[in-house]
């Protein structure tokens, strides 16, 4: 999936399925929902108003999507997607997620390749715009779908802002991750493994540094200290591209994968490249990130997809 952020009227953009922030009526309103409906003309309106009698009486419900003709719109669909309010008493976080995954399932099962998004709930419904943009690229990111084609249509400049930041922030995609890894020497690889299948205990010893009287009348500040092959291994991990430039503190506090890589086996290989990056980025003078890798069990699990990976797909290319 091509993910893509553009300035303008989401109104003009020439997509299979244009998503609407709508209000839950499905009855039209302000904002892109007003735009919509003015531009693509009643035949929005009059299948709205049948949903709405048929299937919804209540109201479409937030974090839900339905999809209608798009008119007189250069796209084919418009899936309507009722974002949640805004409250600081509420994480509705979940809620403005299921938006994205909602309708990009139905325009998934439309047929669609091309989405068009707006920013959801940040206009009448409220909420900070660089939450919601790091809400809508992650959500968007994590999904397996037949869309390739997903842009989100800013109107503002703030709002690009917000978004373009939370796509640079995300880092690269599984996909990217993966072709990267793909393309490192085979040579390296083996390096790598041959290095991690041979550790021993006192490899994995961590020896503490630090604790001496400065000139100052302070005390330096311990440090830990890795053996050898620790330090070659993770300057391997740079070179093969495992260590990946992505916002991994938001990532880990995140990802259920952290710390200890439980269920990582099951998870893309990029994952353990995220994992790897959590703890060698992670690391501090006084810390000892890696310590807990090692001896909570996350380094054995990111060597074990990383090698599983290497068997199954790098050495089958
Ligand atoms: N194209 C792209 N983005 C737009 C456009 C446009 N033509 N017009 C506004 N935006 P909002 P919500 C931006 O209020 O917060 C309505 O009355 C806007 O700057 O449209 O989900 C509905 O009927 C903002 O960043 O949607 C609902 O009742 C973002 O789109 C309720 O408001 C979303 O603003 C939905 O509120």
């Amino acid at each position: 999936m091509r993910i893509s952020l553009l300035q303008g009227d989401i109104t003009e953009q020439q997509v299979d399925a244009v998503v609407n922030a709508a209000d839950s009526s499905l009855m039209g309103g302000g904002g892109v929902d007003g735009a919509i409906h003015r531009r693509g003309g009643p035949a929005i309106l009059s299948e709205c108003r049948r949903l709405r009698v048929l299937h919804y009486g209540k109201g479409l419900p937030a974090g839900k999507a339905v999809s209608t003709t798009a008119g007189e719109l250069p796209a084919r669909w418009v899936v309507h997607t009722v974002g949640p309010v805004f409250s600081l008493d509420e994480d509705r976080s979940e809620l403005l997620a299921s938006c994205y995954r909602e309708s990009l399932r139905v325009a998934e099962g439309l047929g669609a390749t091309s989405v068009a998004f707006p920013a959801v709930s940040t206009g009448a419904l409220g909420w900070p715009v660089d939450d919601a943009a790091r809400i809508a690229i992650n959500t968007v990111r994590a999904m397996s779908t037949r869309v390739r084609d997903v842009r989100f249509v800013l109107f503002t400049e703030d709002a690009y802002a917000a978004f373009e930041k939370a796509l640079k922030s995300a880092g690269p995609t599984d996909d990217e991750i993966t072709s990267a890894l793909a393309a490192q020497p085979a040579e390296l690889w083996a390096r790598l493994f041959a290095l991690v299948g041979g550790l021993t205990p006192a490899d994995l010893e961590v020896r503490w540094g630090g604790g001496q009287a400065l000139a100052d009348g302070g005390v330096q500040a311990p440090f830990p200290i890795y053996g050898d092959a620790i330090n070659v291994i993770i300057g391997l991990l740079y070179e093969l591209d495992v260590i990946v430039v992505f916002d991994w503190p938001n990532w880990h506090l995140a990802s259920p994968l952290f710390p200890y890589g439980r269920d990582l086996a099951d998870a893309p290989v990029a994952d353990a490249a995220r994992l790897a990056t959590t703890f060698v980025r992670g690391e501090r003078f006084s810390e000892g990130a890696i310590q807990q890798a090692i001896e909570g069990g996350a380094l054995q699990a990111i060597f074990d997809r990383l090698r599983r990976w290497f068997d199954e797909e790098y050495a089958g290319r």
